[in-house]
C-alpha cells in the first residue's frame, strides 16, 4: 500500500516512519511512504503557501492553490483505491471502523492542516473525506497523519509479525478493551498477580479475561458498552 503525505513539515516524519512496525513493514516493501513538502507546487520568490481570512479574523490559512497542484500532481487519476483526506480540526473522528476501510486502499493521500485552518474548497471539493483524530486542539495535521498511518498500516497482511494480533484486541471484533494482563515478578512491591493467571487452569482463565476486560471497560469507557449493548438488541 501507498501513503502520500502532503505536508509544509516534511521532516516531521523521519521519527514516526523511521521505527518499529511501521519501518519494518517499510522494508519489506509491504509499504510505500511518500512525503511531499507542499512548497514543491508554489512559484513565487517566499514559497507562499499560506494567506490571510476573506472577511478578516486571526490568523492564516492554507491556500487552496498549492494544494490542489499537489493532489493532481501526485494522483493525477483518482481511482476507486484510492482516497484523499483533509485532516483537520472540523472533520468527522477517525476511528477503527475507519483504520480497516483504509486498509482496504491501495493508495492514501493525506492532506496535513496547519496554522488557523485551510481553504475551505479543499474540503468541499479535493478530498474525499476531511477527518480529525479526536477532540482536542493540535498544531497542525502532521500527527494526525502519522496516527492514520500507523492504524491503517498495522492492519495491512504481513506487517505486524503475528497475523492474529491485529484482531484479537481492543476494539477489535469484541469492541471491548483489553483484559489486565501481568508479566513477571508474580509480586511486585506486594502487589500480587491475580491468583487464576498463575494456576494453569485455562479454562479458568479464559473466563476470568472475559470477566475482566468487561469490568475494565465499564470503569474506563461506559461510552463502548453502551454501544456495544445497543449492537445486540437491535439498535
Ligand atoms: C477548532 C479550533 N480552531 C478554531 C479557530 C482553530 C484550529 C485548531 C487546530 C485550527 C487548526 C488546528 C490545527 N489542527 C489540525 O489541523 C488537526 C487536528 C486537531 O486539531 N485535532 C484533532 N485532529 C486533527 S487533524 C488536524
Amino acid at each position: 500500500m501507498k501513503f502520500h503525505i502532503v505536508t509544509i513539515f516534511p521532516d516531521f516524519f523521519r521519527g514516526p516512519f523511521e521505527h518499529g512496525v511501521v519501518q519494518k513493514a517499510r522494508d519489506a516493501g509491504l509499504l510505500e511512504i511518500h512525503v511531499h513538502d507542499l512548497r514543491t507546487w508554489t512559484y513565487d520568490r517566499h514559497r507562499t503557501v499560506d494567506d490571510r481570512p476573506f472577511g478578516g479574523g486571526e490568523g492564516m490559512l492554507l491556500k487552496a492553490g498549492p494544494l490542489f497542484e499537489a493532489v493532481e500532481a501526485i494522483l493525477p487519476e483518482r481511482s476507486e483505491g484510492s482516497k484523499v483526506v483533509l485532516l483537520s480540526a472540523q472533520g468527522k473522528k477517525f476511528d477503527q471502523a475507519k483504520a480497516r476501510e483504509f486498509a482496504g486502499l491501495h493508495e492514501l493521500l493525506l492532506i496535513c492542516g496547519r496554522y488557523e485552518g485551510v481553504d475551505e474548497r479543499v474540503a468541499e471539493h479535493l478530498a474525499d473525506e476531511e477527518l480529525s483524530i479526536g477532540d482536542y486542539v493540535l498544531s497542525g495535521g502532521e500527527l494526525a497523519a502519522a496516527v492514520v498511518v500507523d492504524a491503517v498500516a498495522r492492519l495491512r497482511e504481513g506487517v505486524l509479525g503475528n497475523e492474529t494480533s491485529a484482531v484479537d484486541e481492543s476494539f477489535g471484533e469484541e469492541g471491548l478493551l483489553d483484559w489486565p494482563q501481568y508479566t513477571r515478578p508474580a509480586e511486585f512491591r506486594g502487589w500480587k498477580v491475580p491468583d487464576v493467571l498463575i494456576g494453569g487452569n485455562h479454562e479458568e482463565i479464559r473466563k476470568w479475561r472475559g470477566k475482566a476486560a468487561r469490568e475494565k471497560t465499564a470503569r474506563q469507557r461506559p461510552d463502548l458498552l453502551a454501544a456495544l449493548s445497543l449492537e445486540s438488541s437491535g439498535k
